[in-house]
């Protein structure tokens, strides 16, 4: 069976985490990814949170799978003429650089432009045009400046950043979906063009329902948060919500058996107004289907807080699985907080291919996510990360088409480098 990007050449030109999601979501896809790294040295994360001396960290396998790797020093004549060559034979280049650094490289966009028009250039960055296009950022800063962080945590205490990567490996879900669009439109026109997915965008854009309650407040107080029943007034921004639910069903935290000593002995329990009448059934107050103070979702409003301390006297008797067992037998929705350690160990994402163990040549047996987004006509098998420049050499002569005399042209000025020891040890 073929895969959905086959035959689509991606020159990578990524680092760290937000560029290198995209463009494995591509590699899984099928196409064709060169992920182009700084000679002697790679991507900066290969050394990064080394949990094994020497080897390649579980920060750079986890999010470059399924990718080939070239060393190429842009700033070395040679390499420069190299790199050139791959803008002419690719499709896409994608790159997450400080402001700048393309340009700086020669690489304006009128110049790849010119070199390629079918060339697509793809871009992260951490803001948009204005003031702070020229601002280096990381994700907890795009967290803050997108707007998740004012609207995370609890009322009374600081900001918060959540522990997924929404300003990086979100922004790089956004890009890639930038990138087949902008695919899909030159098969009509021919023409590359630019695709810029900036972090604080991408933030704001999954943290859109808190906008939606900053023009609500001017209409009266948010009565689905918990701080309008505990009488507490509102400012002029949307506040931080602490487990409140972001929609119209409301929802909390409630501990579970053992949570005294468990850290993550807690599920979330949504008061869905349908099954209000088997909730009340289930957690033994049969009569607050009928009293006119809970009846009705309105009326339950300005309660929550009791409420959900009501239904934590009942889901404190069960463990999260037992309580989750009963209320999904009517229809109930309800999550487990779930640990790592139980995501790593569950059978039923291991079968989906969500969660994937990965062997690699001088790490050996790890664990990853894989593709979260099943085609059902474009299986995607998760193939293990490079070593640094293990490809080099394939590339400059199969992709690119340099003979053996160029090719050791090329390595003797200094463009590139030997790949890794381990690479070689494969490779014979
Ligand atoms: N050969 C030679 N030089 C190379 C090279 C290569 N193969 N690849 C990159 N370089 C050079 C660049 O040309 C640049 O040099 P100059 O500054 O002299 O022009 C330099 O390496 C480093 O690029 P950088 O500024 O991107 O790296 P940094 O570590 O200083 O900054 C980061 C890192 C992430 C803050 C910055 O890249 C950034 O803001 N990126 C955009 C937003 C983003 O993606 N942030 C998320 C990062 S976490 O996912």
């Amino acid at each position: 069976m073929g895969k959905a990007l086959e035959g689509v050449k991606i020159l990578d030109f990524t680092h760290v985490q937000s560029g290198p999601t995209c463009t494995q979501l591509l590699a899984w896809f099928g196409a064709d990814v060169i992920k182009v790294e700084k000679a002697g040295e790679g991507d900066v994360t290969r050394q990064q949170l080394r949990d094994i001396d020497g080897v390649d960290s579980l920060y750079f396998t986890m999010l470059n799978h399924n990718k080939r790797s070239i060393t190429l020093d842009t700033k070395n004549p040679k390499g420069k003429e190299v790199l050139i060559e791959l803008i002419k034979h690719c499709d896409v280049l994608v790159e997450n650089f400080a402001p700048g650094a393309l340009d700086r490289m020669g690489l304006t966009w009128e110049h790849i432009h010119k070199l390629n028009p079918r060339m697509i250039v793809a871009s992260v960055k951490g803001f948009g045009p204005g003031p702070y296009e020229d601002c280096k950022v990381y994700e907890n800063i795009a967290q803050c400046a997108g707007g998740s962080a004012s609207t995370t945590g609890f009322r009374d205490g600081p900001p918060l950043v959540t522990g997924a990567q929404i300003g990086d490996s979100g922004t790089g879900l956004h890009l890639a979906l930038g990138i087949v669009t902008a695919l899909y439109q030159r098969m009509r026109t021919g023409r590359g063009q630019r695709v810029l997915a900036a972090m604080q965008d991408g933030v704001l854009n999954l943290a859109r329902v808190k906008l939606r309650d900053q023009q609500r407040l001017k209409h009266g107080p948010l009565k689905e948060y918990s701080q309008y029943g505990e009488g507490i007034p509102f400012g002029e921004a949307t506040p931080r919500a602490g487990n409140d639910s972001g929609g119209g069903q409301p929802g909390w935290i409630l501990k579970c058996k053992g949570w005294e000593t468990d850290p993550d002995s807690y599920i979330y329990f949504i008061t869905q107004a349908p099954v209000w009448g088997e909730i009340c059934d289930l957690i033994g107050k049969p009569e607050w289907k009928t009293d006119p103070d809970y009846a009705t979702p309105n009326a339950r409003l300005p309660r929550l807080k009791h409420i959900f301390h009501t239904i934590e006297q009942w889901t404190m008797t069960m463990t999260k699985f037992e309580v989750m067992e009963k209320c999904n037998a009517v229809d109930i929705p309800v999550g487990p907080i779930l640990s790592m350690k139980e995501i790593a160990e569950e059978p039923s994402l291991r079968a989906t291919g969500t969660v994937v163990e990965v062997d690699h040549p001088t790490r050996g047996k790890y664990l990853t996510v894989g593709n979260p987004i099943k085609l059902s006509d474009s299986p995607c098998e998760v193939k293990r990360s490079p070593l640094l420049g293990e490809h080099t050499e394939e590339v400059l002569s199969k992709v690119l088409g340099y003979s053996a005399a160029e090719v050791a042209e090329i390595k003797g000025s200094g463009a590139v480098t030997p790949p890794e020891k381990g690479a070689r040890a494969e490779a014979a």
